[in-house]
């Protein structure tokens, strides 16, 4: 009976719910501090291109959640295909060269994993063409930056175990799923148990205020969870 009140709370304002939180996307169009020559291509929002021009750059800054170890996951494609290779972007972070890549004929997408600690990181892309003509050009698509080191209740990913990891939990709740969805015991369902994983592990690193509503909901659902429990036998 009181597990099908607690889960009536939680479907109760999932209908409610206003989005889950997603992986930190390094959007290299909306971060930059100056750019010369490149611009953000049609369709691919928050990458950047060199224009029709043979060199060009960009350079900015994305802001991270907290300061903790991150990966960041590059990925370079050329838009369309073509013969002749003929440009190339250096890829620079916190002003080290990281990586050189060409353009190539059959557009296959180049994607590597780079580490950075901090709250925010500097990069830089300088694009160079042998030609200053309409042609295929390499695009440097948004990145996505997750957590280097696992957090015992950080389901998306972002280095803060909060109401975030909440939502994504509660909007799972009662179904199969990864860590990704809220299992955090890895028993390949969210239930119960990790919600109570979760309550152990709130606001264990940098603390981020949620909204007074869902702030609201949690204190009634992890109440409802700590009555269950009693009347359960579960134990913490
Ligand atoms: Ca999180
Ligand atoms: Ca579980």
């Amino acid at each position: 009976m009181i597990r099908q009140v607690l889960f009536a709370v939680v479907a109760a304002h999932c209908s409610i719910s206003t989005g889950i939180a997603a992986r930190i996307s390094a959007d290299w169009w909306s971060g930059q501090t100056s750019s010369l020559n490149v611009i953000e291509p049609p369709s691919m929002t928050g990458g950047v291109r060199l224009a029709d021009r043979m060199s060009g750059n960009v350079e900015g800054t994305i802001a991270l959640p907290s300061d903790a170890n991150w990966k960041v996951r590059f990925s370079v494609q050329t838009d369309r295909e073509f013969e002749v290779v003929n440009e190339f972007v250096r890829v620079f972070v916190n002003d080290e060269l990281v990586r050189q890549v060409f353009n190539a004929p059959r557009g296959e997408r180049i994607e590597w994993e780079y580490a950075v600690s901090g709250d925010r990181f500097d990069y830089r892309f300088d694009f160079r063409s042998s030609l200053d003509v309409l042609d295929a050009h390499l695009v440097v698509l948004p990145a996505e930056v997750t957590c280097a080191d696992y957090m015992t209740g950080d389901a998306d990913g972002d280095c803060q175990v909060n109401v975030d990891d909440f939502k994504i939990l509660r909007s799972h709740f009662g179904e199969q799923g990864t860590r990704a969805q809220g299992d955090f015991t890895e028993d390949g369902r969210i239930d119960l148990k990790d919600f109570r994983v979760l309550k152990e592990h709130l606001f264990t690193s940098e603390v981020a205020v949620p909204e007074p509503a869902t702030w609201l909901l949690m204190v009634v659902t992890l109440l409802t969870l700590g009555t269950f429990r009693a009347a359960s036998g579960l134990r913490a």
